[in-house]
């Protein structure tokens, strides 16, 4: 019989939707000694938490978070806010002894993320960002090849994360779902919020980045904002370019931008090393495309691999349908739940904690600042 972990989610968004479907589906698919418990959902608008409880579960409704942080029946506190929130929250959290599920990504920047993995690892409590495409099957395989060194020395890491929804100058800035184009709610524009999964991704796959040089833009300079009512100064990215160098030698290219007219989340990136070579695409998440120069010649070529079978080999694919059967983006979510619970239960946590996030917030602000300077920075 599994063991109740009762979670207080703060945040009724976008990803509290991705995150509740996850505590919502996970126990039915994967065989785990805890079981999470949607216990108390938490959002300043008493109606609109109401209506998220009633939709997805939740037992209660708080409509203060330093209320739901210290109730006795919560275990772990789940922040799904804009990034801005995030440090305060995170380490109330923490020192009320809950453990602590952060949307990516972890902080504004690198100095508040250094305080909340003070707060956690003092705390003792178990903690991770939510950077969910890391669990996508196709990606975790890729991670498996690299690591068993199918791919031999590694030369080129390539990502992109292109979108188009910023094209419009009317849309404004600030508030409910427009948060992302507020730098003080934020952090930052494309970085932080697209590319920060693209560079987590390849640190976890390629090992830490040592330098980089970027380049970033903002093609509209005011949008009335929702909150004051007036046009302002927008402070966000709406596009950066990096080059990087990685540890192990190889060098990069990270291209994101919310300007790429007909893209919509088109996330890809290719590897690419002595013996082979990897590609993945967000469109096409299902599939890994792989070029094995250990093939026999005539019959060497890119293939593309189903990542949908069973017997273990695809990973996390045995616990869902049958062979050939395919799943999407919302199981990213549920497989970082099981892995967060898995972790619980064998004292190895799953990755990323806040202490492997902080890279990547490493890596954003030295790119924000490689772009502003002009010149190449190493990451600290
Ligand atoms: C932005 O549009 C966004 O929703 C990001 O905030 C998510 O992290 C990304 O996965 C999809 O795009």
């Amino acid at each position: 019989m599994s063991k109740p972990l009762n979670i207080g989610l703060i945040g009724c968004g976008f990803m509290g939707r991705a995150h509740s479907n996850a505590y919502n589906q996970v126990s039915h698919f994967f065989d785990l000694a805890y079981r999470p418990v949607l216990k108390a959902v938490c959002a300043r608008n008493a109606e609109s938490a109401q209506a998220f409880a009633a939709r997805w579960g939740y037992e209660t409704v708080e409509t203060d978070w330093k209320k739901l942080i210290t109730r006795k029946d919560i275990d772990a506190v789940d922040i799904c806010v804009p990034n801005n929130l995030h440090h305060e929250i995170a380490i109330a959290a923490a020192k009320a002894g809950k453990m602590v599920l952060c949307e990516k990504p972890l902080s504004m920047n690198t100095a508040q993320g250094r305080e909340m993995i003070t707060a956690v690892e003092e705390a003792k409590v178990p903690n991770m960002v939510w950077y969910n495409y890391r669990r996508v099957p196709a990606v975790t395989m890729a991670k498996h090849l690299v690591d068993e060194g199918k791919l031999g020395r590694i030369f080129h890491y390539r990502a992109v994360f292109l979108q188009d929804w910023t094209i419009s100058a009317d849309l404004p800035q600030g508030g409910t779902a427009l948060w992302r184009l507020d730098a003080s709610a934020a952090g930052s524009g494309v970085t932080g919020d697209l590319l920060a999964h693209c560079i987590d991704t390849a640190l976890w796959i390629n090992g830490g980045i040592d330098s980089v040089s970027a380049m970033t833009e903002t093609f509209i300079k005011e949008r009335k904002s929702n909150l004051t009512g007036k046009v302002e100064k927008v402070g966000i990215d709406d596009a950066c370019a990096f080059l990087a160098r990685f540890n192990n030698g190889s060098l990069a290219t990270f291209e994101s931008t919310r300007y790429a007219r007909g893209h919509k989340a088109l996330y890809t990136f290719e590897i690419n090393g002595e013996k082979g070579s990897l590609k993945w695409d967000l469109h096409d998440l299902h599939r890994l495309q792989m070029f094995d120069h250990n093939d026999e010649s005539r019959l060497r070529g890119w293939k593309s691999i189903h990542v949908t079978d069973h017997g273990g080999e695809h990973p996390y694919m045995d616990k869902w349908w049958v062979p050939g059967l395919q799943i999407g983006y919302e199981h990213s979510f549920t497989h970082q739940v099981a892995d967060f619970l898995q972790g619980l239960e064998t004292g190895k946590p799953a990755g990323p904690t806040f202490r492997d996030a902080l890279e990547t917030q490493q890596v954003c602000d030295a790119v924000l600042a490689s772009a502003q300077e002009g010149r190449w920075m190493k990451v600290q």
